[in-house]
């Protein structure tokens, strides 16, 4: 709560102060993850939502090298509309964007240290990053994994895209202590379908025992976090076949073009849209709706407790 680089929006810091929900949202999603303008606009309905389901919600950034845990619709603007030019910024991001008062869109694993350092404990986005196809080879492996397995933050999202080795990422977070859980499902989602053919560990049915197992694995003093993954909502999700082809042809258009490193992600993510005409970006938006809601009930749970 100290942290000399750290600004807490009032409402924020007050709902934190006094023990009511607050709900941390990223900002490479906003950034990165969609065009402007529809990026914008999301993050304002996502906020309205957060805010509609009996939390406050704390959009974090890095602005001017201050990290941010709630911004205001001025500030979601210019991220939206200067896209793609802000830094994605990870962890690794942090010293020099901070030190050279340099802005920064958080992904999933900065948007968790930044919450946690303001004592929000539960984010909601869209989908995570993890262990890349071919892995074994690049050894791209999100950030975001380390983050989960250290960080006390419950992170709410859809699943995985299929851009990622779900297999493997699902490994690499069981090795590392990561509880998954399926919200109303045995079937790990994969972002724009609710069906992934891969297992999660446990399904959970309920706000209420989504917050009662965090809350336990806090009193247990277990290091890390939670990863509950919400299926987009049937009426919303994109056929299985178009999608799984639209995402082996970004693949393969990325290694012809030798995309590597943080390019990585967003180049798939405006690939596969492209390749679907657009159709995903409206899916996109919608299970990002649905996580927010589940995270507010969530965090209003666990407040109950
Ligand atoms: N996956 C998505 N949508 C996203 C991202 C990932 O389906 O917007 C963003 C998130 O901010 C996530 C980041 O934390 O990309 C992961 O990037 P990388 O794979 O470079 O770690
Ligand atoms: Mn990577």
């Amino acid at each position: 709560m100290l942290n000399k680089y750290l600004d807490v929006q009032p409402e924020v810091a007050q709902a934190v102060a006094e023990g009511r929900p607050v709900v941390a949202l990223e900002s490479t999603i906003i950034s990165h993850g969609m065009p402007y303008p529809q990026n914008v606009e999301t993050a304002l309905q996502v906020e309205q939502i957060v805010r509609d389901n009996g939390a406050v919600p704390a959009t974090i950034a890095i602005l001017g090298g201050r990290l941010k845990a709630g911004l205001s619709k001025e500030e979601i603007t210019y991220l939206g509309k200067t896209g793609q030019a802000v830094t994605k910024a990870s962890r690794r991001d942090l010293p020099v964007l901070v030190s050279q008062g340099k802005d920064g869109a958080t992904t999933v694993t900065t948007t968790m240290m930044i919450a946690h350092m303001a004592g929000i404990n539960i984010f909601a986005t869209g989908g995570i990053g993890g262990v890349h196809r071919g892995a074994e080879t690049t050894m791209d492996i999100s950030a975001d994994l380390e983050e989960l397995a250290n960080t006390p933050v419950m992170v709410v999202c859809a699943g995985a895209k299929s851009i990622l080795d779900l297999g493997l990422t699902l490994e690499y977070l069981e090795t590392h202590g990561v509880p998954v859980i399926g919200y109303g499902t045995k079937e790990l989602p994969a972002f724009y379908t609710y069906k992934s053919g891969f297992k999660v560990d446990y399904e959970l049915d309920t706000p209420e025992e989504l917050a009662a197992a965090f809350k336990v694995q806090r009193e247990l003093g277990l290091k890390g976090g939670i990863l509950v993954t919400n299926p987009i909502p049937r009426e919303y999700a994109m056929d299985y076949n178009v999608i799984n082809k639209a995402i082996d042809d970004a693949i393969a258009s990325s290694l012809a073009e030798g995309i590597h490193g943080k390019e990585t992600t967003p180049y798939l993510l405006a690939k596969v849209k492209e390749l679907t005409g657009g159709d995903s970006l409206d899916s996109n938006i919608r299970l990002v709706f649905n996580n927010a809601a589940l995270a507010a009930k969530t965090a209003a749970a666990y407040c109950r407790l």
